[in-house]
């Protein structure tokens, strides 16, 4: 059966080239880079090399730190709980963090976490295309203020935050500032020397590379406590023999996808557009946020009166990979929790169907994708109004 994969904001395919790069690392060369003898010694160019593209592709100064996590989890985990650890408990009359209501839930349940222990958290909302204005952000700092973590672009929608803006205004207000750029390295640029932030989370199996590999980007004098102490790797800011196959593979994925940056912005921009344009002239479809503002990959659509789930299997028996939301929300059925925050329209929460490209997306699938779900959306819409119309008889 033919198969497409739709789902690259949940994760993406391995770039063949980076699989190819890995690859001598799980077979000779396996020295851990700590050791002191031959083995240990030659991986070590090859992890420089590595870190070396990811300062490239943030544009980075090497002053600065990127630390390697197992995920943007953990990077998450890292910043909000470093934070609390290193100014909050030393501190407390500076115990205020700053977040949006549509943060991944790595940052939300992190907070919660730290609610419990005396936190105070403002979540700020977003309007109804998805949008968090940097002008409520600004409002909600206090004196209090220490930390404000937003997204650069959201996972479910799409839509790029002002980091901008809000880096701006952090550093003016003396507040640190926290961006989680998952969904948005190798899709929109991420130029640091154009945007002050004083961390960056990312993940390389959101750009083509392995799954449970991740990193922290952190500013120079910005440095946060060690949280997994143990040995004195990564300079002994987190413990632990280092993932050698996968930090080369993060490294040369990162040079790889920011490298297509340009056709990500035009050819997967054209295709995305394409099967947007399609699939919202159906009746009764709402797009969630305008295009100009969205990461050029991501559609989420809403079609009224149809389960998202429904649609989601239809997609899937056609060999289509598509989504309702989030991955990490997906074994409960939830509502789509962005969906629910945009608010309004509750139908909205049960409806959203999301839809991520990535370059290897091709038009030939594009154009399959959109006849499935043209008649998935007529069957589906079908069996709804035979069973309103039953509802209503009977
Ligand atoms: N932050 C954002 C913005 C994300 O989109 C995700 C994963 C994560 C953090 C967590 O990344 P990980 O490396 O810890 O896995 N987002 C999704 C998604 O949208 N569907 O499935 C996973």
């Amino acid at each position: 059966m033919k198969r497409v994969y739709l789902d690259n904001n949940a994760t993406t395919k391995l770039d063949p080239i980076v699989k190819v790069k890995m690859q001598p690392f799980f077979e000779d060369l396996y020295g851990n880079p700590n050791s002191l003898h031959q083995y240990g010694i030659e991986v070590r160019p090859y992890l420089n090399e590595a870190m070396g593209y990811m300062y490239d592709a943030l544009n980075a100064p090497n002053s600065d730190d990127i630390l390697i996590t197992s995920c943007a989890t953990e990077s998450n985990n890292t910043v909000l709980k470093g934070v609390f650890f290193k100014h909050i408990l030393t501190n407390p009359s500076k115990n205020h963090i700053i977040t949006s209501a549509v943060e991944h839930p790595s940052v939300l349940e992190t907070l919660h976490f730290l609610q419990e222990h005396g936190v105070e958290v403002t979540f700020v909302d977003v309007d109804q295309y998805g949008y968090v204005s940097a002008q409520k952000i600004a409002a909600a700092i206090t004196d209090k203020t220490i930390l404000i973590s937003m997204m650069w672009a959201n996972n479910e929608t799409g839509m790029i935050f002002p980091v901008d803006e809000v880096s701006k205004i952090a550093q003016e207000r003396g507040v640190l500032f926290h961006t989680d750029a998952v969904q948005a390295i190798g899709k929109v640029k991420v130029d640091l020397t154009k945007t002050s932030v004083d961390y960056l989370t990312f993940s390389a199996h959101k750009f083509h590379g392995p799954k449970g590999i991740g990193g922290l980007y952190v500013k120079k004098g910005c440095e946060l406590p060690n949280l997994l102490h143990g040995g004195e790797q990564m300079g002994g800011y987190r413990a632990g023999t280092l993932n050698v196959a996968y930090i080369i593979g993060m490294g040369l994925a990162m040079k790889q996808s920011v490298g297509h940056l340009d056709k990500m912005n035009s050819d997967v921009r054209a295709l995305r557009d394409r099967l947007e344009d399609a699939i919202s002239q159906l009746p009764d479809t709402i797009v969630v946020g305008d295009r100009a503002r969205r990461t050029p990959n991501t559609i989420l659509i809403s079609l009224r009166g149809i389960e998202g789930e429904s649609m989601l299997w239809d997609l899937n028996r056609a060999g289509i990979a598509a989504s309702t939301g989030s991955a990490c929300a997906s074994e409960s059925l939830h509502a789509n929790p962005v969906m629910s925050a945009i608010g309004e329209d509750s139908e909205l929460a049960h409806t959203a169907i999301r839809l991520s490209l990535s370059r290897f997306t091709t038009a030939d699938e594009i154009d399959y994708t959109i006849d499935i779900f043209t008649k998935a959306a007529e069957r589906l819409r079908s069996i709804s109004s035979t069973y309103a119309y039953t509802n209503e008889v009977g």
